[in-house]
C-alpha cells in the first residue's frame, strides 16, 4: 500500500475524505504578490521603499527588469501548486524606453505586457495602487493630506488604478481585485486625528465615484495599525477601514501583520464573515512588527485557514500572499510561504469539521482538546505529496531553487 493509501485510510477512521480535500484544494486560488522579486521597487521611478515598510537584506539576484521579473515569476509558478493569479502593484507599470510613468497619468497600455503574460499562462490579475515610494507623497501623506494637490494627484492615481482593474478583468475574463492601502501616518502623537481620516474619507469616495463593473472590480481597503517611522498615528485604522468598507459596500482585507501583537485575523473572519459578502486577506508572518516574513506553516496560518474552511467560505474569502524577504533567494521565499498557505488550507481540509464542532456544542472539551491535538500529527504530508503529484508539481523545489540561482540569478 502507498503512503498516501495509508494516509487515507488514517483519514477515513476520522471521517475525513482526502479525495474531497484535494479536490477542494485544486480550485482554491491564492493570490501570489509580484512583490517579492524586486523588494518591492517596480519599475517606474525605482525609489527606495518608504512609507513605513521595508525590505531587508541584500541577497543576489533581485529581479531589475520586467523580462527579469517575469522570468522568476515563472521560475516560482512553475513549483506552485495549484491555482494562481498574479497580484501587481501599479509602480510595475512598463514604459516605453525613456518614458517617464506619472502615476496620475498611468494607463491599461502600461500594463499591456502583464496582460500578455497572464493570459499566455490563463491567470487573472489582481491589482493594488501604489500610494508609496514617490516624490508625491507629501510628510508621508497622501489620500488624507492637507495639501489639496497632493490629495487629487493621488485621487486621480486611485481613479487610473480602477480603470486599469476593469482593463485586467475585461482581458483575462477573470475578476480583479483592486485593494486600497496607503501609508498616511505621523511618526509622534498628533493634534488632529480627526482631520486626516475626514480627508481620507473624501478621497476614497472620491476615487470611487468612478464607475466600474462591481462583477468585475472588487474594491478592497486595507487597515493598519502603524508603520515604521509612523508610529503613533496611523490614518487608515483598524476601525476606519472596517466602518468605511461597510459604509460604502466595499471589502474589508486584513492584513495579518497589521494588528497588535497578541490580536489575531484568525478570531476576525467569522466576525467579518457574518456583515460581508466577501472579505480580502493579506497572508503574512510578522515577528514581533510587520515585517513580512515568509510565511511558515504555523499555528495562526493553519488557524486562519480553518476560519474559511469551517465557515464554508473558501468562495467568499479572496486570499492573496504579501511579504518580502530580501535576504534569502527570493523564488524560494515565494514558493516556501505560497505553499504553507495551502499546505494550511489542506491541514485545514483534513479536519472533521462538522464533528469538531458537535463536540463543541456539546461541551465535550476534552475529547476536542484530544482529537484536535491527535490531527497535528496525522499524514497530512503523504496527502500533500499526493496533491503534488496530482498537480505535476515537484516535491523538491530547492534543487530546482538553487540551479535556477546559479545558472540565472548569480549573473544578474
Ligand atoms: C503594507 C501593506 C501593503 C503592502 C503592499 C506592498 O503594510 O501590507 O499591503 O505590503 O501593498
Ligand atoms: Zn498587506
Amino acid at each position: 500500500m502507498s503512503r498516501y493509501e495509508t494516509a487515507k485510510e488514517i483519514y477515513a477512521k476520522y471521517g475525513v475524505d482526502t479525495e474531497k480535500a484535494i479536490e477542494k484544494l485544486k480550485d482554491v486560488t491564492i493570490s501570489i504578490h509580484c512583490w517579492q522579486g524586486d523588494d518591492v521597487i517596480g519599475f517606474d521611478n525605482r525609489e527606495s521603499l518608504s512609507g513605513g515598510i521595508q525590505t531587508t537584506g541584500n541577497y543576489l539576484g533581485k529581479a531589475n527588469t520586467p523580462e527579469e521579473l517575469m522570468a522568476d515569476i515563472d521560475k516560482a509558478f512553475s513549483l506552485i501548486p495549484g491555482k494562481k493569479k498574479l497580484n501587481l502593484h501599479a509602480c510595475y507599470a512598463i514604459g516605453e524606453p525613456g518614458e517617464k510613468i506619472e502615476r496620475n497619468k498611468i494607463e491599461p497600455k502600461h500594463f499591456k505586457k502583464w496582460v500578455e503574460f497572464a493570459k499566455e499562462r490563463n491567470i487573472g490579475i489582481d491589482f493594488n495602487p501604489t500610494f508609496f515610494a514617490h516624490p508625491k507623497v507629501k510628510d508621508n501623506l497622501t489620500l488624507s493630506s492637507p495639501d489639496e494637490d497632493t490629495r487629487n494627484y493621488w485621487i486621480e492615481h486611485g481613479k487610473a488604478c480602477i480603470r486599469i482593474s476593469e482593463y485586467f478583468a475585461n482581458e483575462t475574463g477573470i475578476p480583479c481585485v483592486m485593494n486600497i492601502w496607503i501609508p498616511d501616518g505621523y511618526k509622534d502623537i498628533p493634534a488632529d486625528r480627526m482631520g486626516p481620516r475626514a480627508r481620507f474619507k473624501d478621497s476614497l469616495d472620491k476615487i470611487l465615484s468612478e464607475p466600474y463593473d462591481k462583477k468585475k472590480v472588487y474594491v478592497t481597503l486595507e487597515s493598519k495599525v502603524f508603520g515604521i517611522g509612523l508610529e503613533s498615528y496611523t490614518v487608515g485604522s483598524g476601525e476606519f477601514c472596517l466602518s468605511y468598507s461597510n459604509y460604502k459596500g466595499i471589502t474589508p482585507l486584513m492584513d495579518n501583520g497589521h494588528y497588535h501583537p497578541t490580536e489575531v485575523v484568525s478570531d476576525k473572519i467569522s466576525a467579518l464573515l457574518l456583515f460581508n459578502e466577501n472579505i480580502a486577506l493579506h497572508v503574512t508572518r510578522p515577528v514581533r512588527w510587520d515585517s513580512d516574513h515568509v510565511v511558515l506553516f504555523d499555528d495562526e496560518t493553519r488557524e486562519i485557514a480553518k476560519e474559511i474552511v469551517r465557515n464554508d467560505a473558501l468562495d467568499r474569502v479572496f486570499i492573496a500572499t504579501d511579504y518580502f524577504d530580501a535576504s534569502i533567494n527570493r523564488i524560494s521565499a515565494w514558493v516556501t510561504g505560497v505553499r504553507n498557505v495551502q499546505k494550511a488550507l489542506l491541514f485545514a481540509l483534513l479536519e472533521p469539521n462538522k464533528k469538531l464542532k458537535e463536540l463543541q456544542e456539546q461541551n465535550r472539551l476534552t475529547e476536542l482538546m484530544v482529537i484536535s491535538e491527535d490531527l497535528k500529527t496525522a499524514p497530512m504530508g503523504d496527502v500533500w505529496d499526493e496533491f503534488l503529484k496530482r498537480e505535476n508539481t515537484k516535491d523538491n523545489y530547492i534543487d530546482e531553487v538553487l540551479k535556477y540561482e546559479k545558472e540565472v540569478l548569480v549573473n544578474r
